[in-house]
């Protein structure tokens, strides 16, 4: 019998994170009478939009799309202010939601998850925090994010440096005034588009050093109207279904032809309409952008044009082109007035291709061609994508074995929803689901209403051990690679591929199957008794398996 103090740490469910995953899944384990409790390394609710501060955050997805749909009251009374919402509403939004379903009660702040261990016999994960304490769950659900480990700076000489440096992934809460400074950013991932415009208004000079340019789409970003809102409101289930069954998970316009199709007018033509809309539906301006290197280079290269259009400067412009990978096959970015930034007498532009930097010295930063002093530093450089999370805690399944040893080579799950040899462990759009080929508020809500589903099915089945098969692993592993493999996107270096980060195995990390065709697969897979799940009662096992395979 456990003492006290063992039964108080003692829960249904215990949840690793507290932005949108998180606080839905705590919410799903209340209705089905499950006691939980979320586990949180941030001061509050929010995820993402706790720790990415940087000026400009914010979102590249519609405010009407990105926000939760469970709930009808909640999408009816909420009230977005922009096409694009900035981060401290979406934080807002997120505050919204854990006061209203009274979220932080069974929310532990300042708690960082460091190791995760099953213990057969009691049938539960074992969770011990940094700071020594243990909480042990039947179920575990591991609501890390994707994009929640930042990249740390790993240049030569960080120590020496005196100034300010920051990682937007890791934004102080106090403003931070650039005003009459020299100020650096290093990177043009979606961060740095997203910030070097707003730290251009504010720095005396700014210094963008890059590596590889990349695509980025204006978003032209106003405030919602009202004639907007309402007919989405008036049909919000409706719109939201759509949302569900589509490629990406939001109300997007799909593609209607291939670019093979079309004659060159209409080509053209479609391409302006589309860019003048902006953002994602760039990517699906023909039905092949994604899979035609000829069609996507059309694209590219209109890109190209509308970048040299903006820029004046020709020899900028010609270093913001990107040609090292096709449109689209690194994240998009959707941007304000990025390309415009460089127009501004205050700022530069350094291609740290021809001059890469070698050091960072006590005044700045050095390339091979320049010495730099900057009062600032600000690195853009992104995050250990998807696993990274996930290995970032240490997890130990049966018997001992290790994840981080099993993924060594890349991923491998049965439908991102569970691995073999780890019972009751639930990731939430990690990596092999759709996740960040998608409006994630949709993914977000896919996974945590399929993981709730399936632990309503096994506590009505007096059932308590779910753990994927080898065999079904490794076809989904399979499928995932031959999918993969029939588009672009492997061509590139980018955090989906793991190429960012030293070290990590190139392997393409999300499924690009189509977010409605995943949801389908993973309803087949639940109303077929979990298929390709051993699902059982631990007391039972050994004699009485029930096998759903
Ligand atoms: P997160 O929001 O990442 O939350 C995970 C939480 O888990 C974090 O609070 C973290 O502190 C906590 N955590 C992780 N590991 C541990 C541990 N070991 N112990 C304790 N706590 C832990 N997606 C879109 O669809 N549209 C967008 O426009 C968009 N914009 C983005 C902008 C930025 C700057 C970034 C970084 C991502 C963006 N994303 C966007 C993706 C975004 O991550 C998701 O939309 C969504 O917020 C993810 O929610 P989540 O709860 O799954 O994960
Ligand atoms: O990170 P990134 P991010 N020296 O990895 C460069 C989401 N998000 O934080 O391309 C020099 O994309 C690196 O160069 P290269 C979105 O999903 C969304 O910007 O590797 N440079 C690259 O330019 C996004 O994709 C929004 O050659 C180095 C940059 O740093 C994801 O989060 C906003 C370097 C990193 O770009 C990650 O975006 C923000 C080095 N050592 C984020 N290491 C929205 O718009 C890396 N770089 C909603």
């Amino acid at each position: 019998m456990a003492d006290d103090e063992t039964r108080a740490d003692s829960f249904d469910v215990v949840i690793i994170g507290a932005g949108f995953s998180g606080m839905y899944m705590l919410h799903k384990t209340r209705e089905l009478g499950l006691s939980a409790v979320i586990l949180e390394a941030a001061g509050d609710v929010g995820g993402t939009w706790y720790w990415n501060r940087y000026p400009g955050a914010r979102c590249d997805i519609h405010s009407m799309d990105y926000s939760y749909s469970f709930d009808d009251d909640l999408q009816q009374e909420w009230e977005w202010s922009e096409r694009y919402s900035p981060q401290p509403e979406i934080l807002k939004y997120a505050a919204h939601v854990a006061e209203r379903f009274d979220l932080r009660c069974d929310i532990r702040f300042g708690t960082r998850v460091g190791s995760a261990n099953w213990d057969d016999n009691a049938n539960q994960w074992v969770l011990e925090t940094e700071t020594g304490d243990a909480v042990r769950g039947t179920w575990c659900v591991l609501a890390v994010g994707c994009l929640s480990v930042p990249q740390r700076p790993s240049f030569d000489g960080l120590d020496d440096y005196k100034g300010d440096w920051y990682h937007t992934g890791l934004w102080p809460h106090e403003e931070v005034d650039f005003t009459g400074k020299d100020v650096a950013v290093i990177g043009t991932g979606s961060s740095a588009i997203q910030s070097i415009p707003q730290i251009a208004k504010q720095a005396r000079h700014l210094t963008v050093f890059q590596r590889t340019p990349n695509f980025s789409v204006p978003a032209w970003n106003r405030p919602l109207t009202e004639e907007e809102v309402r007919p989405i409101k008036e049909n919000y289930a409706a719109y939201r279904e759509n949302a569900r069954w589509s490629e990406s998970g939001y109300n997007g316009e799909d593609a209607h032809e291939s670019g093979h199709d079309v004659s060159d007018n209409r080509r053209r033509s479609e391409l302006e309409r589309r860019w003048a809309e902006g953002g994602f539906t760039m990517l699906s301006t023909f039905t092949d952008v994604g899979n035609d290197a000829a069609i996507n280079k059309i694209v590219a290269d209109f890109a190209h044009e509308k970048i040299r259009e903006k820029v004046k400067d020709p020899k900028v412009a010609d270093l913001l082109c990107p040609t090292s990978h096709p449109f689209g096959t690194k994240r998009l970015c959707v941007d304000i007035d990025y390309h415009d930034t460089y127009n501004r007498p205050n700022v530069s532009l350094v291609d740290i291709n021809a001059a890469p930097i070698e050091r960072l010295t006590a005044e700045g930063l050095k390339t091979t061609e320049t010495d730099y002093h900057f009062d600032a530093i600000v690195f853009a450089i992104g995050f250990d994508a998807m696993t990274g999370p996930i290995l970032n805690i240490d997890i130990r399944g049966v018997e001992g074995r290790s994840l981080r040893k099993e993924w060594e080579d890349g991923p491998h799950t049965y439908l991102g929803l569970g691995m073999a040899g780890y019972p009751n462990l639930f990731p939430v759009t990690g990596p092999q689901s759709p996740s960040v080929l998608t409006n994630m508020m949709s993914a977000i809500e896919q996974h945590i209403e399929w993981i709730s589903d399936c632990l309503a099915y096994m506590t009505d089945k007096g059932l308590d051990r779910i753990e994927a098969r080898t065999d079904a692993q490794q076809d989904w592993v399979r499928h995932n690679k031959e999918v993969g493999d029939t588009t672009l996107y492997p061509l590139a270096n980018s955090w989906y591929v793991g190429t960012n980060i030293p070290g990590k195995p190139r392997v393409f990390l999300p499924y690009v199957g189509g977010f409605g065709e995943y949801r389908k697969i993973c309803d087949d897979v639940a109303a077929d008794d979990y298929r390709g799940f051993v699902v059982a009662s631990h007391d039972r096992r050994g004699d009485d398996l029930w096998d759903s395979a």
